[in-house]
């Protein structure tokens, strides 16, 4: 098929969406998928493109209505504690914050525990460009198109003993360059954790881009975790250390408001937070609320590693 090139944009226009929806590999993907539509240049092709991935064997949750938010929604409203409380402080106060060197650590329950520089961890990873729903506990939601890599094949490549059975993951702490850790806010650094099956679980992604780009640092740079299934203080930013455990790891919002925030998060549309209804979410960017999907839309993929469960106890 012919790919033509993209019409003249004015400098202006050219967003780093634009640039990220016209790249080759995403044309090419979506026309596969799509057999022999032909892409007009610079539509967005994400049915096809959803269809591709599904194809290609990539997990993928998007609903027919769902379209990634622009950058701008994506960087300038963030929840990112250690550069301050609202959401407008992380784009604003995160702008001097340096990521390289970056190091990280994999230890605990492992045969292979290692502390790598950013580029030596990632190495020998297949970096995959993926779509994610994103839930906050605070009832509202975004679509991020990520770049990363699968938090699975790290775990693995650790060699977790048969002890491991969770999974921790820790942020830097560092009150001069996250000048958010001076407030006691958090009993900081901001932990999370998994159990050790959901970090295998093809969908746990450990995130270092977003629109193909590098990741900013508002959005947890460089990198961070997204757990698509689950609320988003799950998915941890700017994390220094993976430790395997025979035991469940502290959360931080679970330490917090241990009434309010479980260690599963699993979004349900079900059981409401104490405060304020969890059934409906307003999308960054629109004015109508959707309703609130299980597992945020992903129940299909994840909803067996949960059978037998009480999931009204256990959120
Ligand atoms: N270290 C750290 N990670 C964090 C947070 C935080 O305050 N500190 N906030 C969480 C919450 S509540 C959400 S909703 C997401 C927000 O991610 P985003 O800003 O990329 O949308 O990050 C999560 N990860
Ligand atoms: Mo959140």
């Amino acid at each position: 098929m012919l790919i033509r090139r993209a019409p003249d944009l004015k400098s202006s226009e050219i967003t780093p969406e634009h640039l990220y929806w016209n790249r080759r590999e995403w044309i090419a993907a979506a026309t596969a998928a799509a057999g022999a539509l032909v892409l007009a240049p610079g539509v967005r092709p994400l049915a096809a493109l959803a269809q591709g991935q599904q194809r290609l064997g990539m997990p993928f949750g998007l609903q027919p209505d769902d379209k990634p938010n622009s950058y701008e929604d994506i960087t300038e409203y963030n929840n990112f504690y250690e550069f301050g409380v609202d959401k407008g402080d992380p784009a604003a106060r995160s702008k001097g914050f340096r990521t390289a060197p970056w190091t990280v650590r994999v230890e605990g329950l492992v045969k292979a525990p290692a502390s790598y520089h950013l580029e030596d961890f990632l190495k020998p990873h297949r970096i995959e460009d993926r779509i994610y729903r994103h839930r906050c506990v605070e009832a509202w939601s975004m679509v991020m198109p990520w770049r990363g890599i699968s938090l699975a094949d790290v775990i693995k490549r650790a060699e977790p003993t048969s002890q491991a059975g969770f999974v921790e993951f820790t942020t830097l702490y560092d009150p001069q360059r996250m000048p958010g850790q001076k407030s006691r806010v958090l009993d900081w650094p901001y932990v999370e954790g998994l159990r050790l099956d959901e970090a295998l679980h093809p969908l746990a992604f450990l995130v270092t881009g977003l629109y193909g780009k590098d990741l900013p640092n508002q959005n947890g740079a460089p990198l961070r975790l997204h757990v698509p299934w689950k609320y988003g203080f799950k998915s941890i930013k700017s994390v220094v250390r993976i430790r395997l455990l025979d035991k469940q790891p502290r959360n931080t919002w679970n330490v917090a408001a241990p009434g309010e925030y479980g260690f599963y998060a699993n979004v349900n549309p079900g059981v409401d937070h104490p405060r304020w209804s969890q059934a409906t979410e307003r999308r960054i960017g629109e004015f109508r609320r959707r309703k609130t999907l299980m597992f945020n839309g992903y129940a299909e993929q994840v909803g067996s590693m949960y059978a037998g469960m009480d999931l009204n106890k256990n959120y």
